[in-house]
């Protein structure tokens, strides 16, 4: 068993709904880490990174994307930690903060190891570029940056100009995606699993499909957990909910799966934002679905 590290990116600074910040306390308080003992796993909780105040600088001003200039510095950061926790063998624990910190998360893979593949469970895409984005936030694009797509000092981050290939990555839950944005998912090539087809086929034999493609000639998985994937009745504390999503069932079922693969190598569990919430239930929920993708089961 893998020690397990957890790292707080307090940051909103990817979108524009304020709360979202206070993500890792809420996830926190909703007992991650005696969780995760009572599964047997040594935790240690690094804290929080430093997530810098915005502020309107040259790089800021001359750009269309919200706060590039802290998302970059937040990413480096977390690139850092990520880097140095997977190179001493241990397995890290993400908690966002929205969807952009998941640069980093990858940046800092990518440094230790190219060879991974990324299961990217979502409502949206994440593959906008500056070029697409209907809305200049930063947690929409953080896939595409992350297979080199987009803005170059935001895909020269952390070193690497891609942090991962595209034949290993694979979107599950997708039901909200623009139309720029397709068309970089078919030119990518990536394979994508939206509701209609979980739908048709089945939780089990998506995720079976999903962790088959992003273990393929890879060293293990990382999992890019958005809340928001679930569907709102479910994770109702999320900045970008979209209806028709997993089900509380389902989203046990893909993790139980991604537990008894054992390819698990890293995880980032983003978008939970306690001010939108209805109590901590959201925060509640990443923690019962992290304790499933750790390997609680019943029986
Ligand atoms: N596609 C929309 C945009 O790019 O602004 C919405 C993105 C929501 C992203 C959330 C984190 O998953
Ligand atoms: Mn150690
Ligand atoms: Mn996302
Ligand atoms: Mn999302």
């Amino acid at each position: 068993m893998k020690e397990l590290r957890i790292i707080g990116v307090p940051s909103d600074l990817g979108q524009g709904r304020r709360g979202v910040d206070m993500g890792p306390s809420a996830i926190r308080y909703a007992g991650l880490s005696t969780a995760l003992e009572q599964l047997g796993y040594t935790v240690k909780d690094l804290g929080n990174i430093n997530v810098p105040t915005p502020e309107m600088n040259e790089l800021n001003r001359n750009s269309k994307l919200r706060y590039l200039h802290e998302v970059k510095e937040v990413a480096e950061n977390l690139s850092a930690i990520i880097r140095s926790v997977t190179e001493n063998g241990h397995l890290p624990i993400v908690l966002g903060g929205d969807h952009s910190i998941a640069i980093g998360s990858l940046a800092g893979m990518a440094q230790s190891s190219q060879n991974y593949g990324v299961i990217w469970f979502d409502a949206h895409g994440d593959m906008n570029t500056a070029d697409t984005t209907p809305s200049g936030n930063i947690h929409g694009m953080p896939l595409a940056v992350s297979l080199g797509y987009g803005d170059p000092s935001l895909v020269a981050l952390g070193g690497l100009t891609q942090k991962v290939q595209a034949k290993n990555v694979v979107l599950v839950g997708i039901r909200s995606i623009d139309s720029d944005e397709a068309n970089l998912i078919r030119e990518a090539g990536i394979r994508c699993y939206t509701m209609a087809e979980i739908d048709r086929r089945g939780m089990a034999e998506v995720m079976a499909e999903a962790i088959q493609i992003a273990t393929d000639g890879t060293d293990g998985i990382h999992l890019s957990l958005d809340l928001d994937a679930l569907d709102p009745m479910f994770a109702p504390g999320v900045g970008t909910p979209v209806n028709g999503g997993v089900t509380y069932r389902e989203g046990h079922l893909a993790m139980e799966m991604l537990a008894a693969s054992g390819a698990l190598v890293s995880v980032d569990v983003v978008e939970v934002n306690p001010i939108l919430d209805d109590g901590n239930r959201t925060a509640q929920m990443a923690v019962e679905l992290v304790e499933s993708l750790f390997g609680k089961t019943v029986l």
